[in-house]
């Protein structure tokens, strides 16, 4: 049976969703996503890609520990709306699987890819956006400040999306001016390593080097060298709570999306002062790798206190030795 696109997006929107759009998996540009897809469920015939808004002003905010609530709750709202959608399509006898929007993920295949399905790719496929200079997918109205979530259902649609002609990106370079480790450069491909290295400091790779600090230290003094108490605070809070994401400005600054594009191009300077300033003038330790691109970069702000870390090269040489730059 072949079910009416428009009805299956309405389900989508009633449900809570923001925005939506439909792929299907046989499509040329998703031969290599094809794999991933099909290992999650395998009678996958299409996915169904949806967003969730996030509030902007908290990812926005100076204090992080609002923009990080806010990341988790939005993360949390678009696993229970896709769950929903999934419950509803069941009823009109379409199975189906909702894929993890981020973590938990299988961490154990580490230095392989630890995750099955690019939520990126599929929200570009469904015509939901693309991705900007910060590697960010942009919704035309709702810019970078969006959740995503993927559906692989085993139904097959009358109508289904295609890429957007136009990207949203306003290539404004707020986003490579604001990030301190120098991951997004006009000219280069994303670092991923110089973002996961700080960004991700209180997440497995942090976890690992914890570990290792604690069972080589002959004494406090010498942990403390590897983890100040600033540091064991964080990783205590994001064992306890939910990970601590160190950075994520790449998102805060960009003012792509209609929300947000007409009062950017209206008052440049203020987008800047009050969003952009704060941001990159916040005094905070930098996670970098020793002779690292990223620890140039960090060095260069005086705001920003430069911390060598071991990053992800004891865990992975692999990773770290081909692909950092
Ligand atoms: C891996 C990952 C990361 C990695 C790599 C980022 C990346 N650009 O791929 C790191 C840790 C750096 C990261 C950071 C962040 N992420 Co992230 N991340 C993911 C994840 C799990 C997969 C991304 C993906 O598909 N990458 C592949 C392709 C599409 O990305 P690419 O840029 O074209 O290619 C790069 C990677 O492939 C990388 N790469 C190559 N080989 C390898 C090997 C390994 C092991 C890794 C890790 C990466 C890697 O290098 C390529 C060149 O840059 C998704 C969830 C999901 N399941 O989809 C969330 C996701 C992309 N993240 C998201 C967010 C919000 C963030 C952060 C803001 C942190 C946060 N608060 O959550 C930062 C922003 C950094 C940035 N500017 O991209 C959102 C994005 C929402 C949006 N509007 O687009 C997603 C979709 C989660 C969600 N469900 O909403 N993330
Ligand atoms: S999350 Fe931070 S370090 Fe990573 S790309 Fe964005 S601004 Fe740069
Ligand atoms: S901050 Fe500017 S350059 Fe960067 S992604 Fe957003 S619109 Fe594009």
């Amino acid at each position: 049976m072949i079910h009416a696109a428009e009805a299956i997006k309405r389900i989508c929107l009633e449900a809570g969703a923001d925005d939506v759009g439909l792929v299907d998996i046989d499509r040329k540009s998703l031969q290599q996503e094809r794999e991933g897809i099909l290992h999650v469920y395998p009678l996958a015939r299409s996915v169904i890609s949806i967003v969730v808004a996030n509030n902007r002003e908290s990812l926005q905010s100076p204090a992080r520990y609002v923009a990080n609530e806010e990341y988790h709750h939005t993360g949390d709202r678009i696993a229970s709306v896709a769950r929903e959608i999934l419950r509803r399509l069941n009823t009109l006898g379409i199975r189906g699987v909702v894929v993890n929007k981020g973590w938990p993920m299988a961490v154990n295949r580490i230095p392989a890819k630890i995750w099955d399905v690019s939520h990126k790719i599929m929200a570009v496929e469904a015509g939901l956006g693309h991705m900007g200079l910060n590697r960010l997918v942009l919704h035309p109205r709702m810019g970078g400040f969006i959740a995503l979530d993927s559906i692989l259902v085993d139904g097959v649609f009358d109508a289904y999306d295609l890429p957007l002609a136009k990207s949203p990106c306003i290539n404004c370079n707020l986003c490579a001016a604001v990030c301190p480790t120098g991951a997004i450069t006009k000219n280069q491909p994303f670092n991923f390593l110089a973002c996961l290295t700080h960004t991700y400091r209180d997440n497995f790779i942090g976890f690992h080097n914890w570990v290792e600090a604690m069972v080589t230290s002959q004494d406090m003094a010498e942990y403390r060298s590897h983890f100040d108490d600033r540091e064991t605070a964080l990783m205590w809070q994001s064992l306890m709570f939910r990970m601590t994401y160190r950075c994520s400005y790449c998102m805060a600054v960009c003012p792509a999306g209609e929300d947000l594009t007409a009062s950017y191009h209206q008052n440049k300077k203020l987008h800047v002062e009050r969003i952009l300033k704060p941001l990159k003038d916040r005094k905070e330790p930098v996670c970098v790798t020793a002779g690292s691109k990223a620890e140039a970069k960090a060095k260069s702000n005086p705001n920003k206190e430069v911390r060598i870390v071991t990053g992800l090269g004891r865990i992975s040489p692999k990773i770290d030795s081909g692909l950092q730059s």
